[in-house]
């Protein structure tokens, strides 16, 4: 986008093209309410990174009512249950029984493609390599953001910023120490990811639990498969060879699942470290947080695009309010709103994280506790019920 054909007046200016800032521009866009989109990293970057892959059902209808969902539809699949492996045994959560809800597995890539689709459809500017972006004054009545594009400096009015940039971004360090409150676990292990051009070791996601370490198989489509080992949080990527990671893969699942297991090249390969992070309030004055930029949860639970997806949903209905209506009452009630979901959903992740992981700083008690729980698990429809009904997602 020139910098020419972006507006120096719009009611919202939203930092970060992830998707939480696309998605909230489309629904802002749908709601009749102007906004551009100042985006950090080029729009090739945005749309290589490879992470999520698991959608909730409330997320899939957003999407779809953001007028996104045909690729979705088309290509994605529903999940009618996921695979938890400890020791040799191989336990089926069945979430259509438990709840009669699945959930869809549709890559974050695709609907970060999709968004950008639907966002230049509709002429959102959305300003890519967008440096020193600034909010200012976001404790007054007449907030603005600048920023430097090609080397030249800009500046938009608006009513309000949406800081939508991601657990690194900007947005959050506008609000004063006094004011913000923030809460972190850190976990002492990454995940070292794959992604392969290989058929799925199982039609179902599988999350095992081994005295080695933490895995999961999960996919893409039927050719292609993204699995993760637990690792140290030091490990580089570079010490992690193909071979290496299809050994560790196939030691820490049953027998049956690695004697299925097809292994081949990795085309993608990088280290995640897992922790839990939140910042209160998610408003200060007329900014306003929504998705990683105001909470991170650990992957385990497959949590954090569909937050980014229930905050933006919230946030879009409050602004369109306020810009439309005049009424700020949603803006008033969104960050408790927003956290009474967010805090649930840290909960289950941190509670997977903990069952599933090994922690080498703990005894030999704590692997017996988590042994014992998944047995419990095993034998509890009750607690199938619960991991069910958190895993394709509490209501919005
Ligand atoms: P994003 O995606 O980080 O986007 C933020 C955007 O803001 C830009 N930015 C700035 N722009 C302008 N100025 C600045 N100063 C800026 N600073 C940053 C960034 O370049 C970026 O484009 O945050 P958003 O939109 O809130 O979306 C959050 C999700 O991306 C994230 O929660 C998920 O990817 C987490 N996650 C998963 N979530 C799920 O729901 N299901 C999953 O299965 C799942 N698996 C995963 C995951 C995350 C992973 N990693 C790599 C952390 C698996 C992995 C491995
Ligand atoms: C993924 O497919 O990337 C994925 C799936 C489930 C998770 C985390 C990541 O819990």
């Amino acid at each position: 986008m020139s910098a020419v054909d972006v507006p120096t007046r719009v009611p919202v200016v939203v930092i970060g093209g992830g998707p939480a800032g696309l998605l909230l521009a489309r629904l802002l866009a749908l709601g009749g309410v102007d906004a551009v989109v100042l985006e950090r990293r080029s729009r090739a970057h945005v749309m290589s990174r490879i992470r999520a892959g698991v959608l909730e059902r409330g997320t899939v209808e957003t999407l779809v009512e953001a007028g996104v969902g045909d690729r979705m539809d088309h290509d994605g699949t529903v999940h009618d249950g996921v695979g938890l492996a400890f020791g040799d045994r191989h336990l089926r959560i069945d979430f259509a029984g438990l709840t009669g809800r699945g959930v869809m597995v549709y890559g974050q890539t695709e609907v970060q493609k999709d968004l950008f689709a639907a966002v230049d459809a509709a002429g959102i500017p959305v300003v890519d390599c967008a440096d020193d972006v600034r909010p200012h004054d976001v404790d007054s009545d007449t907030p603005y953001v600048t920023y430097v594009h090609e080397g030249r400096q800009h500046r938009i009015d608006c009513d309000w910023v949406a800081g939508c940039d991601g657990s690194h971004g900007v947005s959050r360090t506008c609000i004063p120490p006094t004011v913000l409150r923030t809460y972190e676990r850190l976990y002492p292990f990454g995940w070292v990811g794959v992604l392969s051009e290989t058929p799925p070791v199982d039609a179902e996601l599988i999350y095992a639990h081994h005295e080695r370490g933490f895995a999961l198989c999960s996919m893409r489509h039927s050719m292609l498969s993204r699995y993760y080992v637990q690792c140290s949080v030091d490990d580089r990527v570079e010490e992690w060879s193909d071979d290496r990671f299809w050994d560790e893969l196939s030691a820490r699942l049953p027998g049956e699942v690695a004697a299925r297991l097809v292994t081949g090249p990795s085309i993608e390969k990088s280290i995640t470290p897992l922790r839990s992070f939140v910042a209160e309030p998610l408003r200060y004055g007329r900014l306003l947080l929504a998705g990683d930029a105001g909470h991170v949860v650990p992957p385990t639970g497959a949590k954090g695009l569909n937050l980014a997806v229930s905050d933006v949903r919230y946030l879009a209905a409050a602004l369109i309010d306020a810009v439309r209506h005049r009424t700020t009452t949603g803006i008033d009630g969104y960050s408790d709103r927003a956290l009474a979901r967010v805090w649930k959903c840290v909960r289950f992740s941190w509670w997977l994280t903990t069952l599933m992981h090994r922690f080498a700083d703990r005894a030999d008690f704590d692997l017996r506790v988590q042994e014992a729980e998944l047995d419990y698990l095993a034998g509890s429809e009750a607690a199938q019920r619960s991991f069910a009904e958190n895993y394709v997602g509490l209501p919005f």
